[in-house]
Parts: C-alpha cells; structure tokens; sequence
C-alpha cells in the first residue's frame, strides 16, 4: 500500500501553485492534490477581456522586478516579460514603491493644477511618508497610525507656509489626493486604519515595476501546466478543514490520517498535511467554522487585527481622449478637501470622490483609449454594489467637472472589480492595521500543531500573500510563502532534494 504522505493545497493562487509545484517536483510527494473553489487558477492574479484587449482585475506590476524578485524570475523564465523590462538598466531602478509616470492632475474646478505646485506637494508628501517608515525600531509611537501621523506633520507645517489662503488651500487639496492614493496601494479604507510603528517593515526590492505584455494570468498558467493534471480540481470550494483526528479510508484499512477536508459538495480527502492559501479575507469571514478544532487564541486574533481591505479596478473605454497625449496618469484633486477636515460619509453622495487617480493603458495604438481608475476603501465596496449603468453616470459627471466640458462623451464601456463581493477573497490585500503588527503576520504563518513535539506535525500549514512579514500585499510575497511552506514539509522528510531549491528569502 502507499504510505508517502499525502498533501493538500487549498487555493490555486499564486501561493497554492507555488507551494504545488514545488512540492510535485520531488519524489518524496506523488499524492499531491490542488483544491481550488473557482474554475480557474491564478485566484487575485486575474488578466481578464476588455473588447480586443487584455487587462488586470487583480494584480497588475511585477513591484521591483530584479534578482531577488522571484515573480520576476519565473515570469522572465516563462518568456513572459518584454525585453525592455528583463534589462539590467531597469532592474538597477530604485523608485521606492512609487514610479513617475507623466501625469496631469485635474480639479473638480475644471482645470489643470500647475506641475511645479503639485510637484511642490508631491516632496513634501513623499518626504513625510519616507519618516513613517523609520518608526520600526522605536519602542514607543506617539500616533498609532500612519494617517494621524502625516496629519499632524502637515498641520505644522501649514503654520509656516507663507502663500496665499488659496494657493494653501489648493496645497490642502493635493495632499489629500495623496492620502487616498495611499489607500489604494495600502487597500485600506484610511491611513488612519494602517499601524505606524510596522509601517517600514515592508520590503521594496529594486527594478522599475513591469507589466506582462501579453496579460498577468499568463503566469499562473504556465505554473498550472507544470503540475500532473489530475492533480489540481477547480469548483471544490472547502468548507471545513479537519485537524488532529484520526481518519480512515474506506477502502484502505490500517492507514489512518490526522486531516480530513471536506468540500462545499460532501466530497472529503483524507491527508498527513493541508496548506491553506485562501486570502485573509475569506479566513476572516470563516476561520470559525473553516478550521476544526479552531485556531489556537494567537491565531484567531492575528485574523481579527491584521488589516484586509479593498481596492478596485475600473475600466473606461473612451471614444475619444480627454486628455493629452503624452499623459499617462491622470490624478483628481477636489478642491474642497483637506486632510486636516474630517471627510464626508454619505456614500451615496460622494463614493466617486475617492476615485483620485487613472491609469491611461498603453500603448493606445493596442488599447484604444481606455483608462484604468483605481477606488480603495468604503466607497470602493458601496461601488461594487452599484449597476454599471449608475457607475458610468457618475464617473461621466466627475469627468465633465474635471475637464470644464458638460457635453463630453460617456465612455462607451466600462468593466470594474469586485473583489469584496468575491466570496473566496472578500477584499483585496492585506496590510499591519493599527493593533497588530509583524508578529501577527508570524503568527498567521505557523502551522499546526502548535507543539513542534507531536509525533504528527505540520497538519495544517498556512500561506498566502498575509503570511509574508515583509513582502504581504504582494505577487511575490504570495508565492515566497507557498515555497516556504513546500519547503517547511520538505525538510521534513529531510529528501536530499529539498536543499536544491534555494535561495530562501
Ligand atoms: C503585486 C500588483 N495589485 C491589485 C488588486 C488586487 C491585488 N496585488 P489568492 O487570492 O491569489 O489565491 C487564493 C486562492 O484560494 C484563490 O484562487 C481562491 O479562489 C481560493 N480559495 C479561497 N477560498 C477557498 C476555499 N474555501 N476552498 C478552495 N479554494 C479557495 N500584487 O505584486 N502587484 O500590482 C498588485 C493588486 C486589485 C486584488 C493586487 C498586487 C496583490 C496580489 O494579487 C496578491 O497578493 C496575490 O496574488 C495573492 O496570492 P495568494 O495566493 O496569496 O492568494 C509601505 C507599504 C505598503 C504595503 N503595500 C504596498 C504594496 C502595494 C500592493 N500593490 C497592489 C497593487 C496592485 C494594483
């Protein structure tokens, strides 16, 4: 009878095929098998249709493509990546997590804002939030959040600017542009919600950030044709994973097992060892019912107090441009908003106020005239709810502001995320909220049972991009974690391959 150890992966996302992959390239695990809820692989990874063209639901830069990045390295080995951004020159880039594209910023007034003004504000911005990553090592913060920190930085700073009330107040406005710009690459509804002191343990590997020519999706794709085929099963969401039992086949006596998962249609697989990869989101909504016996206390509230928020895409397809050629980010500056004044929170009035910025697709000869708008937070959840019709409405509204024109065309289409409605991600990526910190994300990542003594260890093993202490929220961080996790089962059975694989991060 076979007595290798049988491993489950719950989750086809870039952690799941990650850790499948690995694992399915050594001898020591032929009994892999690869659950996944939905009917295809690539989970936040997500390149979808748009008329002729592909676009990104989900991820859509490789951040900091160079050596270290390991999404870089599997997708230039995959031959998916352009010449241009497999170069040494932009992989020797140092942005900072924040890469200059022309950009025009656009006020609800219905002009443009001076460059040299908003370039004024954008130094000051990103010199105040350069300082909230250097909280890491301080014992004590005197704000808990990234968001009061830069507010009370700003409020200092006003008393000594010696411009006119309109030009401050236009500085203001900016500025708060920038704070929901940070939403977005946070995924979180305020700053205010994102803990100061772990801010800087985020990691940024150098390269200029780099898209897939011919869509993201292509990378899990070519990860999915690595594996044995019948090893990976789509539509079989899981519904409770089973831990330190003693479970048996019927067909095979004698063998027992510690797991059992069962799946949303009955179904049940028996194993020595499941990786769970589903976002936090989903372990957020379920971690009660999904894992049995429940998670040790110290688990349970690293899920409660890491932070999981939204942020979403959506795609306008223009008949036309309004904007110029050369312009490939357009940001929106509300001419009325200061971060120093308590926002509105009437959704229904003003979700679309927290759509501050649009990246124009290029090139248009491929795309056509199509701008990619990005909505994070609370209005970014109220907007999934909305009809595409309702959508359109607004966004024609705030672009007829913007450009001074109230006769300018609708877009002809439009196509959004919806990543909070999804019910196996139910958010779009993780962040330190304020009341946690990097130990939870530690202890998110360890695996059951707790003690390292039981004669039956690593049962249950957990990654996914909330499992990586400095690279979550992130591609690479997502498939780092499921290497680990491959790894952590492969030393184990201590195979002399399992000291191949390096290097680890
Ligand atoms: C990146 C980027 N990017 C935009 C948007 C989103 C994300 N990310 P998965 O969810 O992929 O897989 C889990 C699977 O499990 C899935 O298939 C489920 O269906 C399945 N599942 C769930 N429940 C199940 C069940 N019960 N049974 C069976 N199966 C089940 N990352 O590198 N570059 O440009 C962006 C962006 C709109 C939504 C992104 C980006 C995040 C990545 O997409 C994400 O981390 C990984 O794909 C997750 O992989 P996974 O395997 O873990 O889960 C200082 C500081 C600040 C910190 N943040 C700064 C970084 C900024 C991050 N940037 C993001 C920006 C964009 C635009």
């Amino acid at each position: 009878a076979e007595t290798r150890p049988r491993v489950l992966v719950v989750g086809a996302g870039l952690a799941g095929l990650g850790a499948a992959q690995r694992l399915s390239s050594s001898r020591a695990f032929p009994n892999l098998r690869l659950l996944e809820s939905t009917a295809r692989a690539g989970g936040r990874v997500c390149s979808q249709r748009f008329g002729s063209e592909v676009v990104e639901m989900g991820a859509h830069w490789i951040h900091g493509p160079s050596k270290e990045n390991p999404v870089f390295q599997l997708a230039s080995d995959y031959g998916l990546l352009d010449e241009e951004a497999m170069s040494e020159e932009n992989q020797q880039i140092e942005v900072g997590g924040h890469p200059l594209l022309p950009a025009v910023f656009y006020s609800n007034a219905g002009r443009v804002l001076s460059p040299e003004l908003v370039e004024e504000v954008r130094n000051l911005f990103s010199t105040l939030l350069d300082q909230t990553r250097e909280f890491l090592h301080m014992p004590q913060v005197s704000v808990p959040s990234v968001g009061e920190y830069l507010r009370k930085e700003i409020a200092q700073q006003v008393k000594e600017w010696t411009d006119d009330d309109e030009t401050k107040w236009l500085k203001l406005a900016i500025l708060n542009t920038y704070f929901k710009l940070e939403c977005c690459v946070s995924g979180t509804h305020s700053m205010d919600h994102v803990a100061l002191g772990p801010f800087g343990e985020y990691a940024m590997l150098p390269g200029l950030d780099c898209t897939f020519p011919g869509g993201y999706g292509g990378l899990p794709d070519c990860m999915l044709t690595s594996l044995p085929k019948e090893s990976v099963l789509f539509h079989k969401p899981v519904t409770v994973v089973r831990w330190g039992g003693s479970y048996q086949e019927e067909s095979q006596e004698g063998r027992t097992f510690p797991v059992q998962v069962e799946c949303e249609d009955g179904e049940r697989f028996l194993a020595d060892h499941v990786i769970i990869t589903v976002p936090l989101g989903f372990l957020k909504e379920h971690h009660e019912t999904f894992i049995d016996p429940p998670l040790p206390p110290r688990k349970a509230d690293a899920i409660r107090q890491l932070g999981f928020g939204t942020n979403n895409k959506i795609f306008l397809e223009f008949e036309q441009p309004f904007w110029p050629p050369d312009c490939q980010l357009i940001e929106v500056v509300w001419e009325d908003e200061s971060p120093l004044v308590e926002a509105g929170t009437n959704l229904q009035a003003s979700w679309f106020r927290k759509l501050i910025v649009f990246l124009v697709l290029q090139p248009p000869e491929r795309y056509g005239h199509v701008l990619c708008g990005f909505i994070a937070g609370k209005e970014s959840e109220y907007m999934e709810t909305l009809s595409d019709a309702a959508v359109i409405t607004a966004l024609t509204d705030v672009i007829r502001k913007l450009t001074g024109n109230p006769h300018l065309a609708p877009p002809k289409k439009v196509m959004r995320s919806q990543w909070h409605s999804a019910p196996y991600t139910r958010g779009s990526y993780s962040y330190v909220a304020v009341g946690s910190s990097g130990d939870d994300i530690d202890a998110l990542a360890q695996p059951l049972p707790e003690d390292a003594a039981d004669p039956r260890p690593l049962q249950v093993l957990f990654a996914g991009e909330a499992t990586h202490r400095t690279f979550y929220s992130t591609t690479h961080g997502a498939l780092l974690s499921g290497w680990r996790e491959a790894d952590r089962l492969l030393s184990l059975y201590d195979t002399s391959e399992s000291h191949q694989h390096k290097p680890r991060l």
